[in-house]
């Protein structure tokens, strides 16, 4: 819990670091959601609020369930719960968006999935989560009461997912009076939220739990590190939703997957060739183990290789396995289960594993770069990084769309520096560096080339809809990580 000491407006100023007129609307907004708790939930009496912010990544895409650093920032778009701890175990929670609706469960282990795609299960992995851990005890666990708000658009690469899965996870630790240490928590979220089906990484929750305001994060992993970077007051990052919704339902999730599986296999078969080449036993698990720094080994040398064991080909399962000289079933069962225990589909056209490790490394090394550059205030350095790291996402790791590159276009050609799809990708947003002076005229040429004349021109797609121009197209203000609040801080 945070200082008692401050009236609300200073406890929001510190989460939002904003100006007065955005302070009262979030203001606004938390007594809106208090509000509605109690007529909803009469007769609870102490209350709590947790918040948990989504993010922006700025650079770092598909490095971190490879082990290599990150460089996100939390966003002011997130979820607020109001909450009240209930004598029993049940979890009752009501969204404030309709859409979404009531939904309860018992916190019991182990919680049993709801329908896939549905909103309670992100909840159910955090209990599960804490409950697996044993930081709560399954036998005495307290459930709550829970009125939620949420502001951050979802499928679109933002991270409403892992922010609902904090916001639960503060949710039942705080009705269980429980503490946990902030990294702890994110490493066990991390793994948590796979309770959904995709083979995320860690950096989502560990930005919504440890980002600090005005900063961005650069996050190393195993084991977890954070860094905060100031960013140069002379640009605004500035998010653009193409409109093409990027869930993790069949597609994008076996999509997503597959790169994680193929990162698997890269990871296989350049170990192979290491140990070969160098006699060293490498028990290598995820590709940031391979490093040139890792090994002592110039990058040169490390890139030859990589070629010679993985090559620049798309790799059939039979291909891998011979040149791992294994069985198909053993290299199927060792690199390709998922967590679920299903195996990943081999796709017709062949692992592209090359490409993979290709993007992967080069990503990292960028992301080193532009963390250094956010130091140096080099704002010409960052905007190329970004458009470096857009073009090997799309090249390498094909997680671009029409729509994204148009987007990402658009916003080139009206003066961001940088440009470049952001999050796991397949739709969602994009990340823009843009000159602080430059933000207004900037959102008004893209909604007039892109939301206005882009998707309203292109036919067959099908574009989400949206109600205020503010929820697609925004500057970001990096925000802090998140918290929780007994009410009366909060509410005035
Ligand atoms: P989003 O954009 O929230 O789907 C996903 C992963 C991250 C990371 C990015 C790609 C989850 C919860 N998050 O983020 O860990 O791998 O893709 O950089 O799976």
């Amino acid at each position: 819990m945070h200082s008692l000491q401050h009236g609300p407006l200073e406890v929001l100023r510190g989460i939002y670091s904003c100006s007065s007129g955005e302070l009262s609307s979030h203001r606004a907004r938390y007594e809106r959601l208090y509000r509605l708790f109690s007529t909803r939930f009469p007769g609870y009496g102490s209350h709590f609020i947790v918040r948990a912010p989504g993010r922006v990544n700025l650079i770092g895409e598909h490095t971190d369930y490879n082990g290599y650093p990150v460089l996100p920032m939390a966003i002011d778009r997130d979820f607020v719960f109001i909450i009240a701890a209930r004598s029993d175990s049940s979890v009752e929670l009501q969204n404030e968006n309709p859409l979404f609706g009531q939904r309860t469960f018992a916190a019991g282990f182990p919680v049993a999935p709801s329908q896939q795609g549905d909103w309670a299960n992100y909840v159910k992995a955090a209990v599960h989560g804490v409950l697996e851990a044993g930081l709560v005890d399954p036998k005495n666990a307290a459930g709550f009461q829970a009125f939620v708000g949420g502001t951050i658009p979802e499928s679109a690469g933002l991270s409403s997912s892992s922010a609902l899965v904090v916001a639960s996870a503060l949710a039942f630790l705080e009705a269980n009076k429980t503490k946990v240490d902030r990294k702890v928590l994110a490493d066990l979220l991390a793994r948590a939220e796979r309770y959904v089906g995709s083979e995320g990484g860690g950096m989502d929750q560990a930005v919504s739990l440890l980002a600090e305001p005005g900063k961005a994060l650069r996050i190393d992993f195993f084991p977890l590190r954070t860094e905060a970077v100031r960013l140069p007051e002379e640009i605004t990052f500035v998010v653009c939703n193409s409109l093409i919704r990027a869930p993790k339902s069949e597609t994008v999730r076996y999509a997503y997957n597959r790169r994680v599986i193929e990162c698997r296999l890269a990871t296989a078969l350049l170990s192979n060739v290491v140990v070969k080449r160098t006699g060293k036993i490498n028990a290598a698990t995820r590709l940031a183990d391979l490093s040139a720094r890792r090994l002592g080994m110039a990058p040169g040398v490390l890139k030859e290789m990589a070629l010679e064991g993985i090559g620049e080909l798309p790799l059939s399962l039979k291909q891998i396995a011979h040149r791992l000289g294994e069985t198909v079933e053993k290299v199927e069962r060792e690199n390709c289960t998922l967590r679920d225990g299903t195996l990943l589909k081999e796709p017709s056209e062949g692992f592209r594993v090359w490409n993979r490790y290709h993007h992967v490394v080069t990503e990292a090394e960028r992301v080193n770069l532009a963390a250094k550059a956010l130091q140096d205030g080099d704002v010409a350095e960052i905007g190329t990084l970004m458009n470096h790291s857009h073009a090997s996402c799309r090249d390498d790791y094909e997680i671009s769309c029409p729509e994204l590159e148009a987007l990402v276009s658009i916003a080139r050609d009206h003066g961001a520096l940088g440009a470049r799809l952001t999050g796991a990708g397949f739709g969602g947003c994009t990340v823009n560096a843009v000159s602080s002076e430059s933000v207004e005229q900037f959102v008004r040429s893209v909604t007039a080339d892109y939301y206005q004349g882009y998707v309203k021109e292109e036919k067959g797609r099908e574009f989400i809809d949206y109600h205020n121009l503010r929820d697609v197209i925004f500057p970001c203000r990096a925000t802090t990580g998140a918290g929780a609040w007994p009410a009366e801080q909060l509410i005035g």
